[in-house]
Order: C-alpha cells, then sequence, then structure tokens
C-alpha cells in the first residue's frame, strides 16, 4: 500500500485543485515557449569530426566530442581526422523518424561543438563540413528540411564559450582552482593564453555564424548555447539582441550566459524538487555524449522513462542524447532504447505530452541526512521510487513505478473524483474508488499493465 501524506498547507501553497489546474505557470506561459512547455521530450544528437574516431585514439579509448582536446591533438592533425570525415550512410530522414518515433517533438544538433568544426555551410568560416570534408553536404539543411517533414522543431547546439579552432578564446579564471587560466583551452596550438581576445573571436566567427544557422535554415526551435565561459553582459545581451531581431520565436536556452535566455539547462541531473521556471534536463543514454564505440554502459529503458516521467512532474523536458558514428549511424542500443520509450508514450503519452507538474511533492523523495552528496557535502537526495504525478484540466494522472497490492491510497486530493482507470486499458474501465475528503483509495487491478509505469487516471470535478 502507497501512502502520501500531503500537508494541507503544501497543497493550498501550490494552489491547485484537482479540477483546475492548469497546464502551465505564468513564469512559462510566454508564447515563445509555449510548445516547449508541451513538448516535453526531446532528442539531442552529438555529432561531428570526432564521431569519426569513435572514442579512440592512439591506443587511448576514453574520449568522445572533447577528442581534440582529451587526447591534445594539434589543429593540423585534427584537420586530417576531418578530411576522412565521410558519413555516407546518414539519412536525415531516418534520424528524424526515429526522433518521432521515440515520441521526440524536437531535435537538437551540434552545429559546432568546441572543437570549432561548423557541421553547416558557413560562408563567414572556411572550417566547415563543406569545406574541409570529402562529404559536401549540409547536415544543418538536411536535418531541417526532415524535421519539418516530421513535425518536429529543429534546433542547433552552438558552443559559444570554447572552440579550439579559433585563437582568441580564452578560459578558466585567475584564483579558480577547478578551472584556471586556459584549463578548457586549445594550448597546444595557442600557448598564450594571456593574448587571447574573446571580443575578437565573438566579432569574426559567433555573430556571423549565428546569423548564418538563422537565416539559413527556416525556423531554428532553440538556439541551444553551451559553456558562456568568459561572455559579457553586454556580448550576451548583444547576441540575444541578433537573436530576437532574426527569429524573435526562437527559444535561447540560459547558456547565453550572464542569467539571460528563457530557460535553465541541468546537465546529466535531474534537480531535487519541481520548479515554475522552465527548465530541461540534457543526459547521455551511455556514459558520452559524442560516439564511443567502447561504451556500453547504456541506461535501461525503465530507468530513461521514469526520469521522463519524473522530470515532466517536476515541470521539466528531457533531452536525451545520441551519438551517431562518423558514419552517420545512430547506435542501434540507442534506438532501441527510444523505440521502446516511443511504445510506451503511444499509449500514455496524454499523461505527459501538455500536462502540467505534481500537485502534491512528497512522493518525488527526501533528503537524507546520513548520506551526503560527494559534490556539495550536503544530504543526498534519494528520489522516491514509487509513483509521481501529473496534471491536467480536469484530472491526475498517478504513474505507478511499484505495482501497490490491491489498491491505490492518496491524500491531500482536491476535487472530488468522478472517474479512475488506467490508460492502458483501451475501454477505460472504471476502478472502484473510494473518497473521504481528500482522501482517494483507488482498487487496482492484481497486475500491472505495463512493467516500467503503469498510468492511473483520476477524472475530477469539483
Ligand atoms: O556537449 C556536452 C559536453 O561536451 C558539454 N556540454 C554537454 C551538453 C560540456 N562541456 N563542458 N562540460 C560539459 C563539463 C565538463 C565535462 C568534463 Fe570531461 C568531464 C570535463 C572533464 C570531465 C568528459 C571527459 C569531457 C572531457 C573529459
Amino acid at each position: 500500500m502507497i501512502k502520501s501524506i500531503v500537508s494541507g498547507g503544501l497543497v493550498l501553497a501550490a494552489a491547485l485543485t484537482c479540477a483546475t489546474q492548469a497546464a502551465e505557470t505564468p513564469e512559462q506561459s510566454g508564447a515563445r515557449m509555449a510548445w516547449f512547455n508541451s513538448a516535453k521530450f526531446g532528442l539531442f544528437i552529438h555529432w561531428g569530426v570526432y564521431s569519426q574516431a569513435g572514442g579512440e585514439w592512439k591506443g587511448t579509448t576514453n574520449h568522445a566530442e572533447w577528442l581534440q582536446l582529451t587526447a591534445k591533438i594539434p589543429i593540423a592533425e585534427y584537420t586530417e581526422l576531418a578530411k576522412q570525415f565521410n558519413p555516407v550512410k546518414f539519412n536525415a530522414d531516418e534520424w528524424a523518424q526515429i526522433a518521432s518515433d521515440a515520441g521526440m517533438k524536437y531535435l537538437v544538433l551540434t552545429s559546432k561543438h568546441h572543437d570549432g568544426f561548423a557541421m553547416f555551410d558557413s560562408p563567414s568560416n572556411p572550417y566547415n563540413i563543406m569545406k574541409v570534408t570529402p562529404f559536401g553536404r549540409d547536415p544543418v539543411k538536411e536535418l531541417a528540411a526532415a524535421c519539418a517533414k516530421h513535425g518536429l522543431k529543429f534546433c542547433v547546439y552552438y558552443s559559444l564559450g570554447r572552440d579550439w579552432h579559433d585563437p582568441d578564446v580564452p578560459t578558466g579564471s585567475p584564483g579558480n582552482a577547478r578551472f584556471p587560466p586556459g584549463s578548457r583551452s586549445n594550448l597546444v596550438d595557442y600557448p598564450d593564453e594571456s593574448r587571447k581576445d574573446f571580443a575578437k573571436y565573438f566579432e569574426r566567427k559567433v555573430k556571423p555564424q549565428v546569423r548564418e544557422l538563422l537565416t539559413q535554415y527556416g525556423p531554428i526551435g532553440i538556439l541551444w548555447f553551451d559553456t558562456p565561459e568568459k561572455i559579457t553582459k553586454a556580448q550576451s545581451a548583444e547576441l540575444l539582441a541578433l537573436i530576437r531581431g532574426l527569429q524573435p520565436d526562437c527559444i535561447v536556452n540560459a547558456r547565453i550566459g550572464n542569467k539571460l535566455g528563457d530557460y535553465g539547462t541541468p546537465e546529466q541531473e535531474i534537480p531535487s524538487g519541481k520548479s515554475t521556471q522552465a527548465w530541461e534536463t540534457c543526459m547521455t543514454l551511455n556514459g558520452h555524449w559524442g560516439y564511443n564505440s567502447h561504451d556500453a554502459n547504456w541506461k535501461t529503458t525503465a530507468t530513461l522513462l521514469r526520469n521522463l516521467i519524473d522530470i515532466v512532474s517536476k515541470g521539466g523536458n528531457y533531452l536525451l542524447n545520441v551519438g551517431p558514428t562518423g558514419a552517420g549511424v545512430i547506435p542501434p542500443e540507442s534506438v532501441e532504447r527510444l523505440r521502446e520509450i516511443g511504445a510506451w508514450l503511444k499509449i500514455n503519452g496524454e499523461s505527459l505530452y501538455g500536462a502540467g507538474m505534481t500537485p502534491f511533492g512528497p512522493e518525488l523523495g527526501k533528503f537524507d541526512a546520513a548520506k551526503k552528496n560527494k559534490k556539495t557535502g550536503k544530504p543526498e537526495f534519494v528520489p522516491g521510487e514509487e509513483w509521481r504525478c501529473t496534471t491536467k484540466a480536469g484530472g491526475l494522472y498517478i504513474h505507478l513505478f511499484k505495482w501497490p497490492a490491491g489498491r491505490f491510497d492518496v491524500s491531500g486530493v482536491k476535487g472530488t473524483v468522478k472517474k479512475a482507470y488506467l490508460l492502458a486499458d483501451p475501454d477505460r474501465t472504471a476502478l472502484k474508488v473510494k473518497q473521504t475528503g481528500a482522501e482517494v483509495s483507488v482498487e487496482l487491478p492484481a497486475k500491472a499493465p505495463d512493467a516500467i509505469a503503469s498510468v492511473l487516471c483520476l477524472e475530477c470535478g469539483d
């Protein structure tokens, strides 16, 4: 039996009743953010020259998209690798189909990662896929078209504060023990960190390339910047103004720097609690962003799906990553997991798309003072393993991770439960409900309809 005690105060503070929950909070409701807030699930694609090496370099095997830095490769040698990059198996339509079949609503491609190599036709800078590789095709153009065809929002990642090809990109700060000056810079080709002038790189490369991305490919859903590093407040503001001027509907993540941008981006982690500010967790399917042929550390479909549900119940989006090979193939282990998530979403998706966060809270988990977080030294957050809740006007969706014996009990429900049923039941047969005030008990069949997460819908009225 699962019993959640939700204090009346907490529920009142959230000002939500089972009948009137809004799918969006005021902070999220900007017109620009509407599609993002209901989309919930997107595909991140880390693909570039580094994919060609498959994580391997001269006997070491733990590389990925950071290859140039982690293997200390000079630009001249990295350019040779780029000359071998010929992804003849790349098929934009297939990639968009994989995302769409997974139930994803948007796709974010690395248009330029820290290596500085543009994966698009960039008239302003010859270090790009059209000029350097034998491939001679523009993946950004092809993916933009494929996404439009499949109804996906097409978005681009752009590494802002790191670029290992341009000579003027300083990183780190004096006095920062973890990231001293030069700690994320190309010191192989450009050893003199003191002479690097971010403004030169910003004018010469960032502004022209951002303009290209926003004028050559139709509507861009999100400009997903990474690593603001040394960008000044004035430069972040100027860049944002440039984007707003060209495509006012383009969402910009907070990594444009200096507290600007539309939403926050926790990386490889899920926040412990819910937030009314828009946010998106990005995460790898195994242990690397870029393709690494040695990495078999795949997350299970159960973990991935429960992550998605957990995130949506806290008001966020899930941006899940694949690292295609140098030939242009998304690893089958990734495709298999995405397909399984998609099959679940086909049946249960109405509980997530366009849904609001949980009106409860204690089911999310609790901080355990006996366990200390390695990074912060603070009590570790231990996620709840039993259920999560999402909301829509007129109802609650309870996602049961552990199937309770006989019945599901919950406290703190506002309004009256009119009908309860399982989303996996095509007939939506009414389950027996007992309600005493805010206490609700639903009789369940003996067996869970889904081994990973079964969704119990509670239709509510006043
Ligand atoms: O694009 C992905 C990462 O490459 C990028 N952001 C995501 C979306 C990123 N840049 N910096 N970081 C992430 C944080 C630093 C990661 C590191 Fe490492 C982990 C530095 C050292 C350990 C992995 C291993 C990357 C380089 C060596």
